[in-house]
């Protein structure tokens, strides 16, 4: 692998920081959507909000070159008006220098889904005026952190933040509505646009790049039904993202099937225009499954998704009414408590697509599996089945490596055990247990001490199969 290939861990701010109403931070949707519905909350999270020169250290200590984590817009702006807060400011400073000390890249998502509550009551993103806030939320944070971050994305995982909230409901605003989803998609590629636009305008240091849920599709056969399902699929899961904001060309086939039932005169030439002159430098690819698709066959659009773990195993269900089908009980895969598949060949598959297609820089900006760990009795578990995924997984990048696609990184989902979205604090990816009713307690597990040599050895350490 290349010498400066980034290892490393992802986080993200709500899930990981707690420290909810400390340092001037104001609420975001999610506290104040989970607070209201009574629901298991990131208040504390894993508490790196007061730990993190403790995380930061034992990233050091575990080989890792890079700390992929998102800044919390709610810590930086504090109301509609565009108020800064200081000591926001200073935090982030404060994880960037430790990080910079430790010899750890700091890789920096500016938006991973806690969006400040006032811009919520204001209509979130299916309000045009969105952009406009948050390209000034980008600016402060540029103009803070320039000097010290050469790697920004912009959104992590629009489509996935967008389909929760918009069209399944399991996230907030909750909702159902299609019409909704369209309009929060657009305003984000169109804020993503933008927000390129300024960072070449203030010739900001570094790159930036976009992070996406990344389903690569396969399908069940290679019949003409199911290619154009696993098309439809596709623009579904990942085209308009990646063509978006790496072409700058939301796909017309799918626009033009919306257009048929909903109403896009919303978007406005000069957004196609925007879109199609400010493209990203990277993408960040966060793999977890494929999604394998099946042709549409009848009934109304199901989305489903397992947030109860054990207890709703096998739940799931994709349809998209006239588009497509996913399978979730494929005989020949096994799937998690949550239903997510394992597909380590996905992985490379979806590289070798993506680089193809779109021939940029790739990082696995995530990968990881959950599983129920007793974090609290034992003194460090032994996740043998968390290494055995990370090395499927990364062999399958250092296949595509050797066949040419640029990738250029890696980083684990999670760094410790975080909060998961609706799944709570029982849902565990973490290389380092977190002990949340004892001080938070950090306790490295042995998948920590197994990557740590990953790392070291710049992943000559993994177990390869055979080609
Ligand atoms: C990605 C998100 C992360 C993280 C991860 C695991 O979609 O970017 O924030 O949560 O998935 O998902 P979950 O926590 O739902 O299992």
């Amino acid at each position: 692998m290349n010498e400066n290939f980034l290892w490393g861990t992802a986080t993200a701010s709500y899930q990981c920081e707690g420290g909810w109403n400390e340092g001037g931070r104001v609420p975001s949707l999610w506290d104040v959507y989970l607070h209201e519905n009574n629901l298991e909350n990131g208040d504390d999270a894993s508490d790196h909000y007061h730990k993190y020169k403790e995380d930061i250290r034992l990233m050091k200590e575990g080989g890792h070159k890079a700390y992929r984590f998102s800044i919390a817009w709610p810590r930086i702006i504090k109301n509609k008006e565009g108020e800064v807060n200081p000591e926001g400011i200073q935090f982030y400073h404060n994880v960037i220098d430790e990080c910079l000390k430790n010899g750890i890249e700091p890789f920096v998502t500016l938006f991973h889904w806690d969006l400040p509550q006032y811009l919520e009551d204001r209509g979130g993103w299916i309000e045009r005026d969105i952009c406009s806030a948050f390209v000034e939320y980008a600016r402060v944070c540029f103009e803070a952190y320039k000097d010290k971050v050469t790697f920004w994305s912009t959104f992590n995982e629009p489509r996935y933040y967008v389909f929760s909230g918009y069209k399944i409901g399991n996230y907030p605003p909750g909702l159902d509505d299609t019409q909704k989803t369209i309009q929060g998609s657009f305003y984000m590629m169109l804020a993503n646009a933008l927000t390129v636009k300024l960072f070449r305008e203030m010739k900001v240091p570094g790159q930036i790049g976009i992070v996406h849920s990344y389903a690569p599709v396969s399908g069940v056969d290679n019949s003409l039904e199911t290619k154009i399902a696993m098309r439809k699929a596709d623009n579904f899961f990942n085209n308009w993202i990646l063509d978006t904001a790496i072409k700058g060309e939301i796909p017309i086939d799918m626009l033009s099937i919306l257009n048929e039932k909903y109403d896009l005169s919303f978007m406005k030439e000069e957004d196609f225009e925007e879109i199609k002159q400010n493209t990203v430098d990277f993408v960040g690819l966060n793999y977890y499954a494929r999604a394998l698709i099946k042709p549409y066959t009848s009934g109304e659009t199901i989305l489903r998704i397992n947030n109860k773990g054990k207890e709703a195993k096998g739940t799931s269900k994709v349809v998209v009414k006239d588009w497509f089908e996913q399978v979730f009980d494929n005989p020949d895969s096994t799937y998690t408590e949550w239903d997510t598949e394992i597909y380590p060949q996905g992985l490379y598959q979806g590289i070798m697509q993506a680089y193809r297609k779109y021939g940029i820089p790739i990082y696995i900006t995530e990968n990881g599996i959950a599983f129920y760990e007793d974090v609290p009795n034992e003194e460090s578990v032994d996740d043998q089945g968390r290494i055995h995924f990370l090395n499927e997984h990364i062999d399958a990048i250092l296949r595509a490596a050797e066949d040419g696609a640029d990738v250029r990184g890696y980083f684990v989902w999670s760094t410790m055990d975080i909060y998961s979205w609706k799944n709570g604090h029982e849902k565990r990816y973490g290389l380092i247990g977190v002990d949340f009713d004892n001080n938070f307690e950090r306790k490295p597990k042995s998948s920590y001490y197994w990557y740590k040599r990953v790392c070291e050895s710049n992943g000559a350490t993994i177990e390869r199969s055979k080609r």
